[in-house]
């Protein structure tokens, strides 16, 4: 199968093209590694050493012996998604490609506009495209859990069977997001549900639950292969963050009373859902919808669970609870269902002790890379400006030249993308995220 990995530079990204091209999957990454920038603009880095996407591409096709094709652009740019598109044919687009983080949506104006302009724009173009060039290609889009909010009733996948006044109808169900960037997913949902209805596209819709680990097979098989690991308290996600916390004997920082509930997933069942989903596409004008994780826990439960491995590691691991900086219900009922990907034949890699134990290793093992700086929240979601010390990152036009270029590529993305990005001049290719 030929699979475009729209953000394959990032977390999810670049675990799931390694795996999809492990399996003899052609695969095409399509990114413009503004997530390098904003780790930059966020004077932030990754736990783990991530080698320049060059880099990575070369040690992947010497130890699989496999090519993996890079489109480096901005889906935002319309021209040059479709021509991407238009020369590798895709038979499935796997969508990660968006600002993906809370916190960040929630700075100021500026990142409010931003995550939504860069995450409904990207959709849209996307749609457009696949209308135009590929009206057959299956678009395997990643939402969020994040979508439904925490509602005093049971989850259901997508949609909800209701009588209303003696009538029933199956809708979708109702959404109640908590950030400007869950809501970006919602408005991208609705975008896609509307496309497939009018132009009989097929898509599927992952509404992914938080996402924990950074090693698969795949990447584990050489260093330069390393994945994103981010802990910083705009971009790290809350047990990757515990771990690094407890691995520098830092209070782990749960945020108000920890009765806050979510559902999980390890980052190799994230890969495995979207080569399910991508095996078993939807039909011709059929919106699908999953709910992608395997487990729900309570922040606090999370932060005993990490507790208890640091314990056995021979490390002091504290709690603090801090004020909550978002809004959001602190104790609440939830219970969402999850049974489509294991009906498509899912088998979980379920929360042990063994696994949170290696997930600690991971943080012990780089723990001089760790800035506890980066531990302190301190995006408020009730003020509408958060005065972050934010840097200027400096972008060029045609960046990643090195990177052999498929046959017929489009044009590069030149957009100025991130708010950060916005104001500057060209710089030279050494100034390049991951250069
Ligand atoms: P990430 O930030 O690590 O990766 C996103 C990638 O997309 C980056 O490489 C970035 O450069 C690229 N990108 C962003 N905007 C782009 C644009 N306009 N043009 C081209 N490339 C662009 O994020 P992730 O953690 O891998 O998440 C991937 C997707 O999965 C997101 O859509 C996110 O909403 C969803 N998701 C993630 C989690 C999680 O826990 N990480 C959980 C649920 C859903
Ligand atoms: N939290 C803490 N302490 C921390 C960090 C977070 O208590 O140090 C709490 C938050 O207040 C929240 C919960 O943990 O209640 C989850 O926060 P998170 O930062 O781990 O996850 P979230 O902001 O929801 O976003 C992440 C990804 C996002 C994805 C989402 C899936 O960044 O891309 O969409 O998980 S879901 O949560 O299901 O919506």
């Amino acid at each position: 199968m030929r699979i475009a990995v729209l953000g394959g530079d990032g977390y999810c990204g670049w675990a799931t093209t390694l795996y999809l091209s492990g399996k003899n999957h052609q695969l095409a990454i399509i990114d413009s590694l503004v997530r390098r920038e904003w780790d930059q603009e966020l004077g932030a880095q990754t736990l783990t050493p991530i080698r320049p996407l060059a880099q990575r591409l070369d040690v992947w096709r010497s130890v699989s012996g496999q090519s993996i094709d890079f489109f480096p652009g901005d889906v935002t740019d319309y021209e040059f998604l479709s021509a991407a598109l238009g020369a590798f044919q895709p038979d499935a687009v796997v969508h990660f490609a968006e600002q993906r983080s809370a916190p960040y949506s929630m700075i100021d104006r500026e990142h409010a506009v931003f995550t939504q302009t860069n995450n409904l724009v990207g959709t849209l173009n996307l749609l457009f495209a696949l209308r135009e060039g590929c009206p057959d290609c299956h678009l395997v889009k990643l939402g969020t859990m994040g979508e439904y909010g925490t509602p005093n009733i049971d989850i259901e996948e997508g949609y909800i069977d209701i009588e209303h006044h003696g009538r029933r109808d199956v809708l979708p169900f109702p959404k109640q997001p908590g950030s400007f960037y869950h809501l970006s997913k919602v408005h991208d949902s609705h975008n896609i549900a509307f496309a497939c209805k009018t132009w009989g596209l097929r898509a599927t819709d992952l509404n992914q639950g938080i996402v924990y680990g950074t090693v698969t097979d795949e990447v584990g098989l050489d260093e330069g292969l390393v994945n994103r690991f981010d802990y910083d308290q705009v971009f790290g996600t809350v047990l990757n963050r515990f771990c690094a916390q407890a691995a520098v004997g830092y209070p782990l920082t749960v945020y108000g009373q920890g009765g806050q509930t979510r559902g999980f997933l390890d980052l190799r069942d994230t890969v495995r859902c979207i080569e399910l989903a991508c095996l078993h596409p939807a039909g011709p004008g059929e919106f699908r919808v999953f709910n992608q994780f395997t487990e729900q826990f309570s922040v606090l439960e999370l932060a005993g669970m990490v507790q208890a491995a640091g314990r056995k590691l021979g490390l002091e691991v504290s709690v603090s609870h801090l004020p909550d900086p978002r809004v959001e219900a602190e104790k609440h009922y939830y219970n969402a269902k999850h049974s489509g990907m294991v009906e498509l034949g899912l088998e979980p890699h379920l929360l042990s002790e063994a696994l949170l134990d290696s997930l600690m290793s991971v943080a012990i093992r780089y723990r001089d890379r760790i800035d506890a700086a980066q531990f302190q929240p301190l995006v408020n979601w009730r003020r509408a400006s958060n005065p972050l010390a934010l840097r200027r990152v400096r972008r060029v036009r045609g960046q990643a030249k090195s990177i052999q270029q498929p046959s017929r590529k489009g044009k590069n993305g030149r957009a100025t993308t991130s708010p950060a990005v916005a104001q500057l001049a060209p710089a030279a290719e050494a100034d390049l995220p991951g250069s």
